[in-house]
């Protein structure tokens, strides 16, 4: 692939990271995990949950680490679990970084199948600029891999 390519994940449990591995084996491409301090959510799941609605109502939403020079690269493939439907809120922190980056932009997500409106929120997050077709897959089918980790 002669395009330069950046994957940018946040995994809250693990499984979007292995599907980062993956796509960077293929790919070859730069990985960067996006992190929040250990303080931001919860380890009970409905609790994250609670708490990462808070964050999209207040606008608040998480700090995370910047990703240097995003205009090096041709792709910028962008990873998420799938939270309330939506894109987790640490990738919501992330896709503001992004502002006008002008290659080619394009999601990944995981989800217990439930994922429906996932494509039109992340599209949103990114006031007009084009993306391009992404994928989805549950943590079902991930589960089974090892040679990614
Ligand atoms: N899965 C769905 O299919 N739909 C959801 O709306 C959904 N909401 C979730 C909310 C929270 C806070 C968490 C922790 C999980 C939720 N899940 C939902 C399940 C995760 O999307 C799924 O397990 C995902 O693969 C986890 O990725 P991770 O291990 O990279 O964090």
């Amino acid at each position: 692939m002669s395009e330069k390519t950046l994957i940018v994940y946040y995994s809250w449990s693990g499984t979007t990271t292995r599907m980062a591995k993956l796509l960077q084996k293929i790919t070859e491409s730069k990985l960067e995990e996006i992190k929040v301090s250990a303080d931001t959510f919860s380890n009970d799941m409905n609790k994250t949950s609670e708490i990462a609605n808070q964050q999209i109502a207040s606008g608040d939403l998480p700090e995370v680490n910047k990703i240097s020079k995003l205009d090096d690269y041709d792709l910028i493939l962008v990873g998420s679990p799938v939270w309330s439907g939506q894109v987790a809120t640490p990738i919501r922190s992330f896709l503001k970084q992004v502002g006008d980056f002008n290659g080619k932009i394009a999601q990944f997500h995981t989800s217990a199948g439930s994922d429906d409106k996932y494509e039109a929120d992340f599209e949103k997050l990114l006031n007009g600029l084009k993306v391009n077709p992404g994928l989805g897959m549950t943590s079902g089918d991930l589960s089974n891999e090892k040679s990614a980790t």
